[in-house]
Order: structure tokens, then sequence, then C-alpha cells
């Protein structure tokens, strides 16, 4: 069993070695065209090659992208470019990569389920599932990038806390890390980039008021703390902790040793009906060299960072940060807050338009379509927002879409029941194939493009999609 393992990391390893060797032959005075993933992995993998080839001194260009689409490919192909990288996106669009940049030097660095295509010798492709490695997983589009980084020049070593957030930002810690990943936070802590502490499973230890993290606790849900902040703060109180730090709200790093003791076992203590009431600390991740109670140190705020910079369309001030460049982080911090404004204005719009006919909600699916009244970047938080409240009984589908200032509207699709076993991205290809546009994502959140003018058309479908598959789910 080991035996087998071990030869699909090496095979896996041997393939990015060829593609650094496939990549030095590159001319040094070809300028290379990055384009990367619009998330907070994307922003870490390019962050990492531009680290990369800077130490290599060779120039480069960047672009930042949601969704790689035939239109956006043939955009790129006019321009004078011969060697492109794409980092955290490219696998699933090889059929269109391969026709469209047909004369170029292709290298693809990624994790996501490869398209099934025949691909020529102009393209370089590493990806983990073709040794069986699981991508989504074990190892991230940032994990890939830093391991090409890390065997073009050793020296990237000291990006791989960086490599780290992007998995982290991706979802793939789960109670600690895989393989290819641990390996990566092992390089990580080698370098003094990065500490692994025990923790409370809970969001913005570093940066919220320690009341708010429990109002807003709910994996670990508190029974009768979560969602009140009476009952949080109460709660502090009761257990000998003052939710107050002189003037000031005090936050989780506040709290003496014996103060956090007090608080877990608070906890435990109100989860004793839950099925495993001590379910609440995890690995955090803290990236030693931030500075105490800023966003940037605790590496799961700073993933959430670089989402938000991409959503808003300021992905170079997470590339930045990534970078290291301290005005650029302070930057990046202040649109941080500016999303999360924009988060509450998109909720507010939904929660005062229920009745307008912008929002359809049936048994099984809500519809909205949201039209200009918010922006297409905030349509994907929205859905997934709604698809992880409590209010559903029954499997519930929740499509948004937002207009784009091309003529295009952005979809995105969600889903109430993660446990429902249902390809969202199938689902999306399947409605997307009946009507118009074209469709991108993953088993459990995809999303679409598709002209304005067939919007109408696209729900009619997707209603009937939706119900078609709801019957065939629940007997
Ligand atoms: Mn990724």
């Amino acid at each position: 069993m080991t035996v087998v393992k071990l030869k699909r990391y090496d095979s896996f390893k041997h393939s990015i070695k060829e593609a650094v060797e496939k990549f030095k032959e590159v001319s040094r005075d070809e300028k290379i065209r990055i384009i990367s993933h619009l998330d907070a992995d994307g922003i870490t993998a390019c962050s990492i090659l531009i680290h990369a080839l800077n130490l290599e001194n060779r120039r480069y260009s960047v672009s930042i992208t949601q969704q790689l689409n035939s239109g956006f490919l043939s955009e790129i192909s006019k321009e004078d470019y011969n060697c492109f990288f794409f980092t955290d996106i490219g696998s699933g669009k090889l059929e269109d990569i391969k026709n469209i940049l047909h004369d170029k030097k292709i290298f693809i660095l990624d994790h996501h389920e490869p398209e099934d295509a025949d691909i020529k010798s102009n393209i370089v492709h590493v990806n983990p599932h073709f040794f069986n490695i699981d991508g989504t997983s074990e190892i991230s589009g940032a994990g890939v990038v830093y391991l090409f980084a890390k065997q073009l020049n050793p020296k990237n070593q000291d990006m791989a806390h960086i490599a780290v957030i992007g998995a982290i930002g991706d979802m793939q810690a789960n109670n600690g890390f895989s393989k290819l990943n641990q390996d990566i936070v092992n390089d990580a802590i080698n370098q003094k980039k990065l500490k692994v502490i025990k923790g409370l499973k809970v969001f913005g230890a570093q940066t919220k008021p320690l009341y708010k993290l429990l109002q807003y606790c709910n994996d670990p849900c508190i029974p009768g703390v979560t969602g009140s902040e009476s009952n949080a703060i109460q709660f502090l109180q009761q257990l000998g902790i003052n939710p107050k730090y002189g003037n000031e709200w005090k936050k989780l790093v506040h709290l003496t040793d014996e103060e956090r003791k007090k608080l877990a076992s608070g906890i435990i203590m109100k989860r004793l009906n839950e099925k495993n009431p001590e379910d609440i600390f995890c690995d955090v991740y803290i990236l030693c060299n931030e500075e105490k109670e800023c966003a940037l140190r605790d590496a799961k705020e700073f993933s959430t960072l670089l989402n938000a910079c991409g959503r808003l369309g300021k992905a170079s001030l997470g590339i930045g940060a990534c970078l290291n460049d301290e005005k650029i982080k302070k930057k990046a911090i202040s649109t941080m807050q500016k999303y999360k404004r924009e988060i509450v204005k998109t909720m507010k719009w939904y929660e005062q338009n229920q009745d307008s006919e912008d929002i359809i909600r049936e048994e099984g699916v809500i519809i909205i379509n949201a039209k200009d009244n918010i922006r297409p970047t905030m349509i994907g938080t929205l859905a997934s927002i709604i698809s992880l409240s409590n209010e559903f009984q029954t499997t519930t589908f929740i499509l948004s879409m937002a207009r784009l200032l091309n003529g295009k509207t952005k979809v995105s699709l969600r889903i109430s029941d993660k446990e429902a076993n249902i390809n969202l991205m199938n689902l999306i290809s399947q409605i997307v194939s009946k009507s118009d546009g074209e469709a991108g994502g993953h088993l459990g959140a995809a999303g679409a493009v598709i002209p304005t003018e067939s919007e109408e058309e696209f729900i009619d479908i997707a209603r009937k999609t939706f119900d078609e598959t709801i019957k065939k789910v629940t007997p």
C-alpha cells in the first residue's frame, strides 16, 4: 500500500521536474503572460509564480479572472506573448486552450479536475489528478505552483506559507492537512514563517470582538449563545471573563491561558446535547511575521482577505499583500472592510426584495435575479450565505444572477443540502446547453455567464431542470 502511494507522489513530483526543465528552455527574452484564478488560491498561486519569476529575472504580466472562456482566450491570443502560464485555472478548459492558443507555449499548473482532451506537445500540464492524487483535498493550485517554484529554485521555499493560505482558501484544511499540503506546511514552519497552534474553531481570533465571534459561531454551534449578541456577552460574564478590555471589546487573542480554558470548558458544557461536544478545537495557522491582532496574522483571515480583494476587483492588492508589500497590505485590509459593507448591502437588498418579482421562491428552489441591483461579483457570496442558513426543510437550489457590463449576466448556483450528492457543475452545464452561455465551477459551487437577453429562457429551463433533479433524488 505504502509503496503504491509513494509511487504516485513520486510520479507527480517527476512531472513537476519535467515542467521546470521545459520552462528553462523558454528564452530569457520571452515576456511571460500569467493568467490566474480569482480566489484566494488563485491569487496566492500567481503570487508564488511572480516571486519565482522575479528571482529568475524574467519579465511577465498578470491577469486574474473568474472564469476562462473562449472570448477571453481569443483576446489574450492576440496579445504579443508566446509563453502563457495558467495557475489554479486552465485544466477545465483544455480543448479551448489547445485550439485558441495552438501556436503558443503553454504551462498549466492547476488542481481542478482536467477536461478530457488530447493535448499537444506545446502544452505542459501539471495536475495531481493524473496521478490519482485528489486535487480537492490534497493540494491546491497554489500548492502546485509552489512545488514548481521550489523545484525551479529552492529559495522559493520562503513562499511556502503563501501556498498554505491558498490551500486554506480552498478549504483543504480539515482537522489538519493531508500529505502534500502537510509537506508544504512543514516547509513554511522551517522557514519560520508559520506556526501551528491548537485553537478554538472560530473565525476572527485576531480581529473580532470575542462576544461577536461567539455570536456568529456556527461551526461549532454553541446552543443558547450562537445567534444572540446579549447571550454571548452574558455567557462570557457567567464564565468570569470580562468581555471588555479597558474601553474596548476583548478579542480571543487577549485571553489569558486561564480564561482560554474557562471559555473552552464553558463552550463544551453548552454543547452537551450535541453529537461531539468537545469538537471545538482545530489547528490554527499563525503567520508569525505578521503583527498581532492584524487581519493577516491568522492564515484563515488572510485567505478571506484575498477573496475579498478578488471579489471587489482588487486582486492586485491581494498579490501585493502576498508579496509582503507593507503599503499594499494596509490597502488590502481597508478593501476587506469595504467588502464587508458590500455583503451587508447585498443581504439588505435580498431581505428587502423578498416580495418583488426579482425573487422567485418555490418548493426546492430560490431564484434571485438581482439585475443591476447588486454587484455581479457578490452573487456567489449571496447564494452561499442563503444556502448556509438553516431555513430549509427540503433540499433547495439557490440560483442567483446579476448583470455584468458587457451584455452578459453572471449566474451562481448553490444547494442547501451539501450531502444531497448532486453535482452542481453538471447541472448548470446541462441548463446552459439547452439555453446559451458558458458554465464553470465545482461539484458544490457552480456558475455560468449567459447573454442577458436570454435570462428568462435560462430561468425557465433552470426551474424545469431543478424540478426533475429533485424528483429523481427524493423518492
Ligand atoms: Mn484552487
